[in-house]
């Protein structure tokens, strides 16, 4: 079977896993999207395609995954993965999964250069840091996921730099990557936009009353006409103790501002492989504001005025805070 496109997640772990298809199978187009527009089947995807690190598509020839939600759904839809060619594996990252299919098997076997590249993917993709220390640490993948993170103008601008960015992943170690002046240009523009980041969540964050000990970091954006970009976990460098991070933000119909907010919330790299007892994705259930898991998860609050989103707001920040179970 000759494919003719890579469809993939537009992140590091998704471009590591096109890079690799590609060197396999050959296939030089790349089309980088998020998992809702596979869930909203936005793009025709067909028997040609090969689909990496996304929900499985309507049909498609070769699908590559490690979420295990993305198998649930699957399951649900009285589909085997058994019956789907490519593979499915809870792997750290779904780079790991294309690497381990590519490199056993039919005897085609990989650039070694890979092996690092799928390492970094791995620690990246499944956020497998004990400490600040460790995650702040500039490893060669890190420096290159920096460089996808810098802000695009727009859509076009993005699927520039990351069509650029996959062939160079596939043909070099992540070194050589990094001496690419477009990524060594975008890494300097993400570490200026961060400075800028930083500085603004410094501004922003807060503590609940009841929070003696400043565990959950709250960060507050309903009040701003635009949703900021910002990188919550930038928060822990102003108070590297928390265990958690909250984001409010609010929500837009239509390019206007509503009464109606998001809550996000992850846990900190303090608590890794602690005993913690701690799942946010049920404290988003038992609100039944949204979904997630143990680790990170969001939902959706709907007011009507003003005033009754900030009480609602004030309701909901210290339900949460009964739920986490605080000291
Ligand atoms: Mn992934």
């Amino acid at each position: 079977m000759e494919y003719k496109r890579i469809v993939t997640h537009s992140d590091f772990d998704g471009l590591v896993s096109a890079a690799i298809c590609s060197y396999a199978e050959g296939v030089e187009r790349f089309i980088f999207t998020g998992p809702n527009s596979i869930a909203r089947a936005e793009i025709s995807i067909d028997m040609r395609d090969i689909v990496c690190d996304l929900p499985y598509p309507l049909e498609c020839g070769v699908w590559f995954d490690h979420h295990p939600g993305n198998l649930e759904a699957l399951k649900l839809r009285g589909i085997d993965p058994e019956t789907i060619p490519g593979r499915f594996d809870e792997k750290p990252s779904c780079a790991r999964v294309v690497y381990e299919f590519y490199s056993s098997g039919d005897g085609r076997s990989l650039p070694s250069h890979f092996a690092e590249t799928v390492d970094e993917a791995d620690r990246i993709d499944s956020f497998d840091y004990r400490s600040i220390e460790e995650w702040r640490r500039e490893t060669p993948g890190k420096l290159v996921d920096m460089s996808l993170k810098v802000y695009f103008p727009g859509p076009r601008e993005q699927t520039k730099y990351l069509n650029h960015l996959v062939p160079l992943l596939r043909d070099h170690s992540l070194a050589e990557v990094l001496e690419d002046t477009t990524v060594a240009s975008n890494l300097e523009r993400y570490r200026v936009e961060e400075e800028r980041m930083s500085a603004l969540i410094e501004r922003s964050i807060s503590f609940l009353s009841q929070d003696t000990s400043r565990e959950i970091i709250i960060l507050d954006f309903v009040h701003h006409k635009r949703r900021p970009r910002v990188l919550k976990n930038l928060a822990y460098l102003h108070y590297p103790q928390a265990l958690a991070a909250l984001t409010l933000n609010p929500l837009f119909r239509g390019g206007v501002k509503t009464n109606d907010f998001s809550v996000s919330m992850s846990l900190s790299m303090n608590l890794t492989d602690k005993k913690h007892g701690k799942d946010i994705g049920e404290i988003m259930r038992t609100l039944d504001i949204g979904d997630g898991h143990i680790g990170a998860a969001a939902g959706i609050v709907r007011c009507g005025t003003k005033e009754e989103m900030l009480r609602i707001k004030e309701k909901t920040l210290s339900s949460i805070w009964k739920l986490w179970g605080g000291s």
